[in-house]
């Protein structure tokens, strides 16, 4: 007589843990893959460099927002835009809250384009050398990437 209820009492909760997002999000882990990290040798005294990477996102629509390294004191997303009007043949680079990654659509981060801005960086870039990255999403889960610097 005191088991039944017991058990019903769980499957209840059993039912609540699936519908929750963070089943959902389980299931997303490898759904957004990072590839081809890489940033440009920077010269000895320079302070900013950039990084990019490919991202394939097999799921769901989400965003990029955010990315965290120990390498530079700041690190933001930053997009390059050629100004119009009186600006217009100049390069300009804008920062930006997030990059949309809509589902099934690979997203390239490149010189000239996207790219992650790193200001104030503790150390040169070395040709050879690497250094980790963290991707934060808004619905996956964070990525750590190792980026290669390249010339
Ligand atoms: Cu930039």
């Amino acid at each position: 007589m005191l088991k039944l209820p017991k058990l019903g009492f769980m499957s209840f909760f059993i039912l609540l843990f699936l519908s929750t997002p963070e089943f959902v999000s389980a299931q997303q882990l490898d759904q957004i893959i990072v590839s081809q990290a890489w940033s440009r040798s920077t010269p000895p005294m320079a302070k900013n460099g950039a990084v990019y990477f490919t991202i394939k996102n097999n799921g769901p629509r989400d965003k990029l927002i955010g990315v965290i390294t120990s390498i530079a004191k700041r690190s933001t997303l930053h997009m390059t835009k050629m100004g119009s009007g009186t600006k217009s043949g100049v390069l300009r680079m804008l920062g930006l809250t997030h990059i949309n990654l809509p589902a099934n659509q690979p997203f390239i981060a490149k010189p000239g384009g996207h790219h992650v801005m790193l200001m104030g960086l503790k150390k040169p870039l070395k040709l050879g050398e690497s250094f980790e990255l963290i991707l934060k999403f808004e619905k996956a889960d964070d990525k750590t990437v190792t980026v290669t610097v390249q010339k």
